[in-house]
């Protein structure tokens, strides 16, 4: 463009001046970092270009002088605006001694140095209008009908080719802007996607109700090379409820009413609009908009929309008693679900904030939503009580279904117990090493043997769960619905392993896992209970060695200060003998009966201990003696209860 420069003609005598070449260094400097102005060179920078171009006419519109805008694709990727307003103005403008048209395309910010329409900032991501997209492309002309005249100027990469003259008469007023997107720019693609162009015309119709934009393609098509048109008219007098229409017919769920609520406020230059629509289905589908710009990252507008809808319902639901005074509030996603709305404000000092600039940042325009929400929807509801009663109903469900949701979500929790950082169960009573290879889970029946237990243990190495309650009978049938056994889950939570297809032994958090139970019925029990457990959901565990059963004294034999403990009836009756007369006897009925040093002594001191290592065999039997039990054959289990005729009195089957 340097070779150019001579075609910027100052007009009738005005002097090659400063401003002159401000204005050719703010072309370079658009052409140099074009991605300053227009966010990328790639697809989106390309139809961006579209976008700045038919804003111009938008913002025409907006001031109530044009209704139809033409937006044309050529063949060859050249794009033509048109619209109907009062054309971009001819006369000369006095700082630059320039035509005001001329201005507008070769001056970067340019655009709203006019006045004129109120919301000038809907000039897309950056606002920087006409100049940057005739900079951007390798020709541009600019046509304006006006005074009964047609003027033409053309440009090449943002420099004037020509002056502005006049090519004939016209008995319209307009302006149409023509322009080819430069190659050297957009290295990428030069070509346009209509489907791109066709949603984001759509949404500026949606929103600047009335306006009529036509979206025509005329390229070739590539396969067949005939002309194959097509067009759509893009016209809601509707504005944003049509909005919310169009996106409910993209929804496979129907509406829970006719009418879109629309509500809307002012004050002073600021207009606040929304339409809400609710419907059958479960997404929520808020889109916010600044001066016709998309703010995706929302901003003050969404956040107070999002609030007062909230409080709104609560309140209606409160005043009509559909909920009660007990009941919680609903919460934002239970009132947001199913819910289209579109908020649109206008404001003239709109701040946009965060990287993308697509978040707004004035506050006076959350209280002006605000204001409006809570009179116009209110009202609303009151006024339209079957509609009302439709909206809280669903919201209703929207909560029971979410607290129901939690609950299923807190039990997967449980669930997955090998998996991250679990919490522990409340009554573990954890060591203190976190040594997996010396570690050892004592689960110990009951709370009081529990309880001696955890005073007597080393803790550096030795974890107390006591499991308690009874087990076989009110559990019956139930050790197929390990997830909700509030017994069985401790202990999954506790070893760390997962069971079933996630279980995984090198997340075992102990090296051995002992059972410590009485050597009477419920002692047998919690064992068969617990070794059918492992065999069927952790086989591993018993395979590779890691399960134990604590062997705890029977009795106490005792001569003076001498004390020896029997683990059976022959044992004692050889200490009995051993000792000569005059010994003590004392059974122990049960652990939680033993003191806690005493425990420590007999039980659980690793150099004195005697444990039982459990064999698959082992498994296998507690296995089969639990089917016998739990099934449903009355026979067998008559059978195994009149063989284990010991136990038999205390059996409670
Ligand atoms: C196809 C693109 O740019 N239309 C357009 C632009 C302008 C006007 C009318 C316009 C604005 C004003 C007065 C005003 C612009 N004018 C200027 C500037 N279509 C398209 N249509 N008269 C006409 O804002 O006061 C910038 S844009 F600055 F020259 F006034």
């Amino acid at each position: 463009m340097e070779n150019n420069e001579n075609n910027l003609q100052p007009q009738s005598g005005a002097e090659y001046d400063a401003s002159s070449i401000q204005v050719l260094e703010g072309l370079e400097a658009v052409r140099k970092r074009p991605g300053m102005y227009i966010g990328s060179t790639g697809e989106r920078g390309l139809h961006h270009l579209v976008y700045e171009i038919v804003d111009n006419a938008i913002d025409e519109a907006l001031a109530g002088y044009c209704d139809h805008i033409e937006v044309d694709i050529l063949p060859g990727d050249i794009i033509r605006v048109r619209d109907n307003g009062r054309g971009i103005p001819v006369d000369i403008q006095k700082k630059m001694g320039l035509p005001a048209v001329t201005v507008v395309f070769t001056v970067l910010h340019a655009g709203g140095k006019f006045g004129g329409s109120g919301y000038k900032v809907s000039g897309g991501l950056h606002g920087v209008g006409s100049s940057v997209v005739n900079a951007l492309s390798t020709y541009l002309e600019v046509e304006v009908d006006k005074d009964g005249k047609r003027y033409y100027q053309k440009f090449e990469r943002g420099v004037p080719v020509e002056d502005l003259k006049v090519i004939g008469d016209t008995d319209r007023t307009g302006t149409i802007v023509t322009f080819k997107a430069d190659p050297e720019i957009f290295t990428d693609t030069t070509s346009y996607d209509y489907d791109t162009l066709l949603t984001r015309l759509r949404e500026q119709a949606f929103l600047n109700a009335g306006i009529k934009i036509t979206l025509t393609d005329q390229r070739k098509d590539a396969q067949s090379g005939s002309i194959e048109e097509r067009q759509d008219v893009l016209h809601y007098e509707g504005g944003i409820k049509s909005y919310c229409e169009f996106l409910l017919s993209k929804k496979r769920s129907e509406a829970l009413s006719d009418d879109v609520i629309y509500i809307r406020g002012e004050k002073g230059d600021a207009i606040v609009e929304i339409a809400m629509l609710y419907n059958t289905g479960y997404d929520t589908n808020i889109i916010s908009f600044a001066n016709n710009i998309h703010t995706v990252d929302g901003g003050t507008h969404e956040s107070a929309f999002k609030t007062s809808l909230t409080r709104v319902i609560n309140n209606y639901a409160r005043q009509f008693k559909m909920l009660k005074d007990n009941d919680a509030n609903f919460k934002g996603d239970d009132v947001q679900e199913g819910l289209i709305a579109v908020i649109s404000v206008k404001l003239t000092d709109a701040q946009f904030e965060g990287q993308t600039k697509a978040k707004l940042g004035n506050t006076y325009i959350g209280t002006l939503v605000s204001g409006a929400m809570s009179k116009d929807l209110t009202d609303y509801l009151e006024s339209n009580p079957s509609i009302a009663k439709a909206i809280v109903n669903k919201v209703m469900s929207a909560s029971t279904a979410r607290e129901k949701a939690q609950k299923a979500r807190e039990l997967e929790r449980a669930k997955n117990s090998g998996i991250g950082r679990t919490r522990m169960p409340d009554k573990l009573a954890d060591c203190i090493s976190r040594d997996n290879t010396r570690t050892e889970l004592y689960i110990v029946e009951g709370d009081s043997a529990g309880g001696s237990a955890k005073v007597g243990r080393d803790s550096n190495f030795q974890a107390i769960l006591p499991l308690w309650g009874k087990m076989l009978n009110v559990e019956k049938a139930r050790i197929d619905k390990v997830y909700g056994n509030e017994k069985l889950t401790p202990v999954v939570i506790a070893l760390g392993t997962g069971i079933g297809d996630t279980f995984d032994i090198t997340k075992l958090r102990y090296d051995k896992v002992i059972i410590m139970a009485d050597a009477d019925v419920d002692g047998a029990h919690i064992r068969t209970l617990l070794l059918t457990f492992f065999f069927r959901y952790m086989p591993q565990l018993i395979e590779t060695g890691h399960v134990y059963l604590a062997q705890p004294p029977l009795f106490e034999v005792r001569k003076g200060k001498i004390k020896k403990y029997a683990y059976d009836e022959a044992q004692r009756d050889a200490f009995i003998k051993e000792l000569g007369g005059n010994t003590t006897v004392q059974r122990f009925k049960g652990l939680g009966e033993m003191k806690a040093e005493l425990l420590w002594e007999t039980t659980m001191d690793p150099d004195f201990r005697t444990m039982l290592k459990v064999t698959m065999d082992d498994a296998q039997k507690a296995d089969a003696v639990f089917s016998v039990l739990m099934g449903d054959e009355v026979e067998p289990r008559r059978k195994f209860i009149e063989d284990n005729a010991q136990y038999a009195e205390d059996l409670d089957i």
